[in-house]
């Protein structure tokens, strides 16, 4: 008869316990080695920023180069940020540096200058200070090799803190949370939005009360719809809160005039537009400052993402809420929102549709006034639609309808100066 060998435990080497507490030892040990190597490659360090102001030779400055809004601008600061990008990609910082950014494009000369931001991460260890050389020499090595960009070779960097990164970016517009700490990543999520998360949105207030949205474009304009006037036109009756909850606000300024456009036409919605002046200018802060305007000659794309905020009510017919709220939609070409079985030729010029056909997300009674916003390819995000009307709200083939910026663009400027 076969009987299986017996397997002999008095080997004191493979006593259970023996095994465990080695194994787990073993384990004890790895875990401690692995947790020390991310903490020293990945906790261990710091954010450093620089500023330098670029000067390029070979780019004469003109009047387009003024706004961010225009295709000159957008393009000539993209092709610094990408020659930047490179130079670091390509250098052995390659895994220190973050970003680059032009916050601003300005004349010297018949030249022009960028000021440029740049973000890295270094080592604990290593300060600011010691590695600028570093930073400074690959810079150099980019000048001599700048493509057909010409550099000011006496270009220099100074050390900046997050600090001052945080006032340079919110002094310029257009600037959400993720651009102002130059990080890599994007970041939108939920409905209800954090503070600083759409730090132009406004919320013009009657007596007290929330009554509509409205855009902060600069420490002292407001843009909002003209039909938010229709009832209480006596710019004493109206203050404007900052901050995304309207129960505490973060600021609240009084407004000293409204100009509604002339041609503003109730029964059509047709010129929903109008400017507030705040009492006082209001100083820029990371929660609070303006939004980019597009010029008017950036054209609209159809099904593109674009989001909508405000303190309106979640339904139709519902109160308006406390906290603000943001909401993701696309834009909607005129023609398919013109269609029968959408408004039927209820879309003029100057109007712009954004929703889901589906439903689901739209603005509703009280968002009126506030923002619609789409993000550039730098990150800056521009004021495209004012909202106006719709039928009810996140009813299927009824999208929101907004004013078209870009329409009002020479509005905009003569009444504010913006
Ligand atoms: C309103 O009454 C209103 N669904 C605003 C926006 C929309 C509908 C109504 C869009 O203020």
């Amino acid at each position: 008869m076969y009987r299986p060998p017996r397997v002999t435990s008095n080997s004191r080497f493979l006593n259970p316990w023996v095994v465990f507490v080695t194994v787990f030892a073993v384990v004890g040990i790895v875990a401690m080695i692995v947790g020390l190597l991310i903490h020293f490659l990945a906790f261990d360090q710091k954010s450093c920023f620089y500023h330098s102001n670029v000067q390029i030779m070979n780019v004469e400055y003109n009047d387009q180069l003024s706004s961010p809004g225009t295709q000159e601008y957008r393009i000539l600061s993209e092709r610094i940020e990408s020659m930047i990008t490179n130079a670091f990609r390509q250098s052995n910082l390659r895994n220190r540096f973050i970003r680059a950014h032009v916050v601003r494009l300005r004349q010297e000369g018949n030249s022009v200058v960028a000021d440029v931001v740049m973000k890295f991460r270094f080592s604990r260890r290593n300060n600011g200070e010691s590695m600028k050389g570093m930073v400074q020499a690959i810079l150099q090595q980019m000048l001599n090799n700048s493509g057909n960009l010409e550099i000011n070779p006496s270009t220099g960097i100074t050390t900046i803190t997050d600090q001052d990164t945080e006032n340079i970016l919110t002094q310029a517009c257009g600037a959400r949370p993720d651009l102002i700490t130059l990080s890599a990543e994007r970041v939108i999520g939920g409905t209800q939005a954090e503070e600083g998360d759409w730090p132009w949105q406004v919320s013009l207030q009657v007596n007290g009360a929330h009554h509509c949205g409205g855009i902060l474009i600069s420490n002292l304009w407001v843009l909002t719809a003209a039909h938010c006037f229709r009832s209480y036109s006596n710019p004493q009756q109206w203050t404007a809160t900052f901050g995304v909850s309207t129960r505490s606000p973060r600021l609240r300024v009084r407004v000293r005039t409204i100009s509604i456009h002339n041609n503003y036409t109730p029964a059509t919605h047709e010129n929903d537009i109008a400017a507030v002046q705040l009492e006082r200018a209001v100083t820029f802060t990371r929660d609070i400052h303006r939004v980019c305007l597009p010029a008017a000659t950036q054209s609209v794309t159809p099904s593109s993402t674009a989001y909508v905020t405000g303190w309106g009510s979640l339904t139709y017919g519902g109160n308006t809420v406390t906290q603000l709220q943001q909401g993701q939609v696309r834009l909607i070409s005129t023609n398919e929102c013109n269609a029968s079985a959408s408004y039927n030729g209820a879309i003029l010029p100057g109007m712009l549709c954004a929703g889901l056909l589906t439903g689901a997300v739209d603005a509703c009674q009280g968002d009126s006034g506030g923002p619609l916003v789409q993000e550039d390819s730098r990150r800056l995000w521009f004021l495209v639609g004012i909202v106006s009307w719709g039928y009810q709200c996140g009813v299927p083939n009824m999208p929101g309808v907004y004013t078209q910026v870009t329409a009002y663009r020479d509005w905009i400027r003569q009444e504010t100066g913006v």
